[in-house]
């Protein structure tokens, strides 16, 4: 029993040691940002839970790029995966620190500062891979607004008026499932076919050819 006890204990501080050490490690030749430590097997079989945390320890010992990953993968493959999530973990890390972006749950928003009309907007998003920011929910809405007052300028949504004046639409063709109109808005009855959003979050039906903040959801 007491030989067992030592022996997690060991097994843990190992796999401390090499948590700690991802972040410094300076990869194997040819892959960079691949350790050393996670060339083969987890050192610690069964250690490791299935959501990549460490089987009774505490949330900060959590390790997200390790979640989601079926154990049938093939280890190199699986190595790579891994070290590809990481990567890109401390990436997010680095742009949300910088201000740049914002997270919410799998959406990532993002402005380039540029003020344009709806549709230059729309097509600078989607050249970069992504679309006009459409908030879904508050915690979006409240996301997008965080970008709004970091620039103080009001941006246009990923929202249209439809076929039926009055009648807004995601500019895919969805209907809303989610609305923040301002008090009285929508008020252009058919003359105002585009979005913007205020500085305080809350939304105004507005024409389409204005200066607006660009800001695209990924
Ligand atoms: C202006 C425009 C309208 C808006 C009203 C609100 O006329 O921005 O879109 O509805 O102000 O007073
Ligand atoms: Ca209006």
């Amino acid at each position: 029993m007491l030989s067992y006890l030592s022996y997690m204990l060991t097994a843990v501080a190992a796999l401390l040691v090499t948590c700690h050490a991802l972040c410094k490690c300076p990869g194997i030749p040819g892959l960079p940002g691949i350790p050393g430590s996670l060339k083969g097997q987890p050192r610690v079989p069964g250690l490791l839970g299935p959501s990549g945390s460490l089987m009774g320890l505490p949330g900060r010992y959590r390790l997200p790029w390790l979640e989601g990953l079926p154990d049938s993968l093939d280890t190199e493959l699986r190595n790579v995966l891994v070290n590809l999530k990481h990567r890109l973990s401390r990436l997010e890390g680095v742009l949300a620190l910088n201000g740049k972006i914002r997270e919410v749950g799998e959406k990532i928003f993002a402005s380039n500062g540029k003020e344009v009309d709806f549709a230059s907007a729309l097509e600078s998003c989607e050249e970069a891979g992504g679309t006009l920011a459409a908030p879904m929910n508050e915690e979006e809405n409240k996301a997008i607004l965080d970008i709004v007052k970091q620039y103080n300028r009001y941006a246009y949504l990923g929202i249209k008026e439809g076929e039926i004046s009055g009648q807004f639409k995601y500019i895919n063709g969805m209907p809303l499932n989610y609305t923040k109109w301002h008090q009285y808005e929508p008020n252009g009855k058919g003359t105002e076919n585009c979005v913007e959003m205020y500085t305080d979050g809350s939304w105004n039906d507005k024409k389409c050819n204005l200066y607006r903040l660009t800001i695209c959801e990924f």
